[in-house]
């Protein structure tokens, strides 16, 4: 990390992450202004060498950089609509969660009131923060993600991701979905061998073999899916979509939740209809692209 200790910044929004983002920049040895609505919440943070603000205004006006973490786009705008401040010059980086249609407004927003913006999605828990496992994605003007780099190295690996402020969001949400999506295949793996007496423990090795294996497949299926041809040179999708079958009828057999199998293999059939059975698996990527029907 390549800190700039001497560099003040903002923190607003002070629950369990932004509690954490605070710690970090003292820690890092940034003089550190902090603001919360319930500003009891501060009293720590004030006792390892914070300056509590006296008002939003105050704090925003602190320094160059002010940071927001607040629960929702909805109290960002309550929050900052109430002040009137002019914020020219400085930068704001908001890392609440959100979409990324609520990011472009933001950044809208700062920029009538003259502020850089950077948008931002961290992807940690509140006790990683500070350390390299704390990945902290941002977009925006990659310019102002670079001056303020220094600082923001303190809350761990910091990334900016292009300037569109909708990507670290964006970001966000496809990396859940890929979490969600491997731990509900583990899970019903999980579910089928426990009808045989194979406990979690047991299966989990194998779930991640599978899982690393299948996670080498991903580059040269993106380049399927980026030139739009879709050769099967491994498998053809409807050779899949009979594997899909297998899988629901041994979970029905079984007793075991088939909704997800179902789901998936409804996809399938449906890109097998519109004459895609004889190409390789990411060319559902079509029905992942459109609503459902
Ligand atoms: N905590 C985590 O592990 C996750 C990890 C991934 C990213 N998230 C996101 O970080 C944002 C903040 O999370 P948090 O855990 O700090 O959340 P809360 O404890 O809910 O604290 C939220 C702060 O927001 C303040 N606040 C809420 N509404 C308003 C409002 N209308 N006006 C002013 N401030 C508001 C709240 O203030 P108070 O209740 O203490 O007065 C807290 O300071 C979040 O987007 C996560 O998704 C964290």
């Amino acid at each position: 990390m390549n800190n700039k200790p001497d560099t003040p910044v903002t923190v607003v929004g002070l629950g369990l992450m932004g509690q954490a983002l605070a710690g970090a920049f003292l820690k890092a040895g940034h003089p550190t202004t902090v603001w919360n609505r319930t500003a009891a919440k501060a009293s720590q943070l004030v006792a390892e060498g914070a300056r509590s603000a006296p008002t939003l205004d105050d704090a925003l006006a602190a320094g160059p950089l002010t940071i927001v973490c607040l629960t929702d786009y909805q109290a960002v705008h309550e929050l900052l609509d109430g002040s009137d401040i002019q914020l020219d010059g400085r930068t704001l980086i908001n890392l609440t969660s959100g979409d990324s249609a609520q990011a472009r407004e933001t950044a809208d927003w700062a920029r009538r009131r003259g502020a850089r913006y950077l948008d931002g999605a961290i992807m940690a828990v509140p006790q990683a923060i500070g350390t390299a496992e704390a990945v902290i994605l941002h977009s925006g003007p990659q310019s102002d993600f670079e001056a303020h780099k220094p600082t923001l190295d303190a809350l761990g690996t910091v990334t900016h991701l292009g300037a569109d402020h909708g990507l670290a969001s964006l970001y966000d949400v496809a990396g859940l979905a890929m979490m969600w999506s491997v731990l509900n295949a583990w899970l019903q793996g999980t579910a089928l061998l426990r009808t045989a007496g194979v406990d979690a423990a047991t299966y989990a090795p194998f779930a991640r073999q599978i899982a690393t294996g299948v996670a080498q497949w991903l580059p040269g299926y993106a380049e399927q899916i980026d030139s739009g041809s879709f050769p099967a040179e491994v498998s053809a999708l409807e050779t899949d979509a009979r594997a899909m079958a297998h899988l629901i009828e041994e979970s029905e057999a079984l007793g075991v939740n088939a909704e997800l199998p179902r789901l998936i293999k409804k996809m399938a059939d449906r890109s097998i209809a519109a004459g895609h059975g004889a190409e390789q698996y990411p060319v559902l990527i079509e029905e992942f692209s459109r609503p459902a029907a």
